[in-house]
């Protein structure tokens, strides 16, 4: 049986990855901030008692930023494969706090590829770095491919900038087989809540439910190449299953704008919506409203920018060309745009008319201590 050692567990990616991986029958060890509530909402199904017998999932409490835990849990592992996915993944929250970020995202790679080199594992264990389209930053060419240069924007960024290549450099420098997924924006239902696709799709089943009045946005000119998660992780694993550690492109090769999601989100409750204005006056205006009883009404506005949400240095446009990693991983996503806005927003509506019932019957556990 192979074993697997996840950082960033908890996060999005890596509760998909997990599912994956235990039912492909490895044995995945998760590695787990320590925080005040548990944290583990998106883990929850997977959750083995470590009592029984023959646990196949087991969390260890861990950081980044602390390389004796990092030590200690891959020396009592001894993993196969390690898929680094920990680190503080939001763009513009980087800004806010760079050193953590750098901390984290670079050293913190540093750390765990350093820890299996000291551990005498560089021949064992295969690692898994997850580097980002952002490193793609300001445009340099279109489509990006793995050949396209890097122009970092963001602390974010340049602290992937350095992960991407202490990866590079292990493996070159040590024989190691270590490589980067270059993963373009990927989304789903388990999305972070401040990640401008779920903050869309939120917003769009709370204005549908009568929840919300309107969905405050920044830059709607940005492009993304979107997909879903469930296919992003098939691919990581892929990735660590060849004769040669690589670097790859992971993407859909399609790019649209926030304003397209947006759109589309709004499409899935019945209403179509029209833009008018520009810049910082832009509003989303309910144009029609197919749905009967809809809360909606055309004419309303219910989206709105707020510079609030601009960033110091954007990224305009990402278009990843998956050509690579098509003809040597056989890899190729299966959702479309349409098919993740569909679930998304279906997912988010069943959460807040769920919400919505228990409010109106009564139940408010949000508000327990007031
Ligand atoms: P999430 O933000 O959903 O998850 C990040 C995970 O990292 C969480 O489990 C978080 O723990 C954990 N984490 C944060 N800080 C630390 C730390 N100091 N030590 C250990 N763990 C930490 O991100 P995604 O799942 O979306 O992304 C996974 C990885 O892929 C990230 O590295 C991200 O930067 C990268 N990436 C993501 C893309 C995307 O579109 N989703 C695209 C390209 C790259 P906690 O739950 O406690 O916060
Ligand atoms: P990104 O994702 O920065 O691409 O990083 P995010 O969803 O935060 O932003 C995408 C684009 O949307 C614009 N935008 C807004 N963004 C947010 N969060 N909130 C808003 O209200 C809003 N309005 C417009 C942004 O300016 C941006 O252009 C994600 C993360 O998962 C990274 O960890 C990962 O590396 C990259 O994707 C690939």
């Amino acid at each position: 049986m192979k074993i697997a050692l996840i950082t960033g567990v908890t996060g999005q990616d890596g509760a998909y990855l997990a599912q994956l991986l235990l039912k492909k029958g490895y044995s995945v060890h998760g590695i787990k901030r320590r925080s005040s509530l548990f944290n583990t909402n998106r883990i929850d199904h997977l959750y083995q008692d470590p009592h029984e017998t023959n646990v196949k999932f087991k969390l260890h409490y861990g950081d980044l930023t602390d390389s004796t835990n990092l030590i200690r849990i891959i020396q009592e592992v001894q993993p196969d494969e390690i898929y680094n996915l920990g680190a503080m993944s939001h763009v513009q929250v980087s800004f806010e706090t760079p050193e953590y970020t750098a901390d984290t995202d670079g050293v913190g790679t540093l750390r765990l590829l350093e820890a299996v080199r000291l551990l005498g594992l560089t021949q064992k264990t295969r690692i898994y770095q997850a580097s980002t389209s952002e490193l793609y930053g300001l445009v340099q060419e279109i489509p990006q491919s793995e050949k396209t240069p890097f122009y970092p924007r963001s602390p974010y960024a340049v602290a992937k900038l350095y992960a991407y290549w202490i990866t590079v450099n292990y493996r070159e420098a040590y024989k190691m087989y270590a490589c980067n997924g270059i993963l373009f924006n990927h989304e789903s239902p388990l999305r972070g809540e401040t990640f401008v696709t779920r903050k869309i799709t939120r917003g769009v089943a709370k204005l549908a439910l009568g929840m919300q009045d309107k969905l405050f946005m920044g830059n709607l000119d940005a492009k993304r190449d979107w997909g879903h998660a469930k296919d992003y992780v098939e691919a990581m694993f892929l990735m660590l299953q060849q004769d040669k550690a690589e670097d790859f492109v992971i993407a859909t090769g399609i790019t649209n704008t926030v304003r397209d999601f947006i759109k589309l989100s709004f499409e899935e409750v019945g209403v179509e919506l029209e833009f008018k204005g520009s810049g910082i006056d832009e509003k989303g205006i309910v144009k029609s409203v197919v749905t009967a009883g809809s809360s909606l009404k055309p004419g309303q506005e219910v989206v709105a920018v707020d510079p609030r949400y601009f960033r110091p240095t954007e990224v305009d446009l990402l278009i990843g060309d998956p050509s690579k990693a098509q003809a040597r991983l056989g890899w190729k996503p299966k959702y479309d745009l349409g098919a993740l806005v569909k679930e998304m927003v279906a997912a988010d509506m069943e959460l807040f008319k769920s919400e919505k019932l228990l409010k109106e019957a009564g139940y408010n556990i949000l508000n327990q201590f007031e």
